[in-house]
């Protein structure tokens, strides 16, 4: 048979069942779309490419299937830097195909020219340049193995214009696959993890996004349960244990609960399971659970001793090591230890409740809005203290119903995430929470939610400020406030009317609860502004560089 380049692409990703793709067309890709235009997969027109790639990102971290995103050369790449390089920090697998120039042209400065190649190697787990129709054969399914195989993360193909128009004959379509072997777990490592677990007097466990990844929440509890070992929790791996479990103790790190940050402090012995030792985490690392032995199992070897040392350590999917482990395991009840953990947990309370009269407190407005969203509502947030605020109080119950750009830290991540995870969730709700500053940064996308409509309600956390630079002014840098405030504010439920959006504006109602209460039984977008005080500090905080036991509040 004989196909072109383009043919071959979408061929392929129909083959491997992508039914959704973001992107924005442009000279160096219109030979793609040609033959989009016949397909059946459903493309979705973002306004921006950093969009696009949000709204895969979307896609991928709500499923965990692979997504797809598309953007022409020069900007269009470039645009799309930015969520490629969130997809790398935060493990999400996604493959981008970009548009290049003509292959003659490369190197020539040629009009919307840019190395993409070389500006994504260090921001991606793999790219390709294709050279030729035949390699789009080959390269395709060697993509998408390696987007999701092990440690997830991006894949770029970056595919000249010529390439896509020309032509190739081969004999059969190639298949997708696995990767299918795994690292053999050392048998003497698991004997003595399993030793170190019986003679610990203190132990703690530690796990981050790994457990989600390999699907492992409930082997995870079957080992907490059975020793009666706390569970703590990085900021990507909430929700794969129900927060109101006896063992669990919340999130760790700069705004993490104050008693999980003391109680790793008492441990002598951390276990780690797909956790990183992120700084935001970790706080000072050379304080960082100093008087515990560490065994650390993560799939990723390149994280194992990367920035702290582990006295015992596997190199393995998540899911195979709890299997293997769990036999090995004695049941404990580890009576004085839980009684430690139940008084420090009582002595710290993560945060003051709100007082009755405080109805814009970002801690109340976050328990109205899980008190009257369904069970599996999906949450997305932008980047400061609206992020920390829901991270800390929403009651996450399920493993992919918080997405957060936790490695990167990207303004502007909330918004094009939730469509993504809307459109790949039909009947499903999905929140945004936005910050005034967040919101800025990818507000053109409420166009394509007024094209799209899925059921996605934006909250703005509107204080007038990038309120976690603000709050770092006051508390780190002598309360000298600079380019924290802004003088002047957009009228937001105006302009997310002009886009097409129902919206409300809090600070203008009445009965401001009762507003809220009823904008969120809407199966439709909807946007609401929620004045919040700009003075409203994230408490507790462990001062950045500083040890997670000194912190504040
Ligand atoms: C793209 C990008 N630029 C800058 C920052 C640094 N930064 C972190 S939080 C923040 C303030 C965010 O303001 P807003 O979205 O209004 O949220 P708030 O903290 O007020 O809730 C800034 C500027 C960032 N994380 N991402
Ligand atoms: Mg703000």
């Amino acid at each position: 048979m004989k196909h072109s380049g383009a043919e071959i692409i979408v061929h392929l990703l129909e083959k491997k069942g992508i039914e959704i793709i973001a992107g924005i067309p442009g000279s160096a890709n219109l030979p793609l779309y040609k033959v989009m235009h016949d397909s059946k997969i459903k493309h979705i027109l973002a306004r921006q490419e950093q969009g696009a790639g949000f709204i895969a990102q979307g896609i991928a971290r709500s499923t965990g299937k692979t997504a797809v995103c598309f953007a022409t050369s020069g900007p269009g790449a470039t645009n799309l830097l930015t969520a490629i390089a969130d997809a790398k920090l935060d493990s999400v697998p996604i493959v981008a195909f970009t548009g290049q120039v003509a292959t003659s042209l490369i190197g020539t400065d040629a009009f919307q020219e840019i190395d993409t190649y070389g500006l994504t190697i260090p921001i991606t787990k793999h790219n390709f340049l294709a050279h030729s129709a035949k390699e789009l054969l080959s390269i395709i399914p060697e993509a998408f193995r390696i987007a999701e195989s092990g440690r997830p993360g991006p894949v770029v193909i970056d595919v000249p214009r010529d390439v896509q128009v020309q032509e190739c004959e081969f004999d059969a379509w190639p298949d997708f696959y696995e990767n299918t072997t795994h690292e053999k777990i050392d048998i003497s490592t698991l004997n003595a993890i399993a030793e170190n677990i019986k003679n610990a007097k203190r132990p703690i466990i530690i796990y981050g996004a790994g457990i989600i990844e390999s699907k492992s929440e409930s082997l995870l509890l079957q080992l907490a349960e059975k020793n009666n070992i706390p569970l703590v929790s990085t900021m990507r791996g909430l929700g794969a244990i129900d927060p109101s479990h006896h063992l669990y103790l919340g999130m760790l790190g700069m705004h993490g609960t104050k008693y999980a940050n003391n109680l790793i402090e008492e441990a002598d012995l951390v276990i780690a399971l797909g956790f990183r030792f992120d700084d935001r985490a970790t706080g000072k690392v050379a304080e960082f659970c100093k008087k515990a032995h560490i065994i650390h199992v993560d799939i990723d070897k390149a994280e194992i001793n990367k920035i702290k040392a582990s006295n015992l350590s596997i190199n393995a999917d998540l899911k195979i090591f709890l299997e293997a482990i769990l036999p090995l395991i004695n049941p404990d009840n580890r009576e004085k230890w839980i009684q430690q953990v139940n008084e420090t947990r009582d002595t710290f309370p993560y945060f003051e409740t709100p007082g009755n009269d405080d109805v814009f407190h970002p801690l109340r407005i976050i328990d109205e809005v899980a008190a009257h969203v369904p069970e599996d509502t999906i949450i997305t947030t932008d980047v400061g203290q609206h992020q920390m605020w829901v991270a800390m109080k929403y009651p996450f119950r399920k493993s992919r119903s918080f997405l957060t750009s936790g490695g990167l830290g990207t303004m502007g991540f909330g918004v094009p995430t939730a469509i993504g995870a809307a459109l790949a969730n039909r009947g499903r709700k999905v929140v945004c929470f936005s910050g005034d500053g967040s919101f800025l940064m990818n507000m053109q996308e409420m166009a394509t939610i007024a094209e799209q409509k899925p059921n996605i309600t934006i909250l703005l956390f509107n204080n007038g400020t990038l309120g976690l630079v603000r709050q770092q002014q006051e508390l780190f840098y002598d309360k000298k406030y600079i380019a924290s405030q802004f003088y002047a504010l957009p009228d937001f439920t105006m302009i997310a009317r002009g886009f097409g959006l129902k919206a409300f504006d809090l600070s203008k109602e009445e009965n401001p609860l009762q507003t809220l209460q009823q904008a969120l039984e809407l199966n439709e977008p909807v946007f609401i502004n929620i004045p919040i005080n700009f003075t409203e500090n994230v408490m507790p905080m462990v001062p950045p560089g500083a040890a997670n036991k000194t912190m504040l509040g």
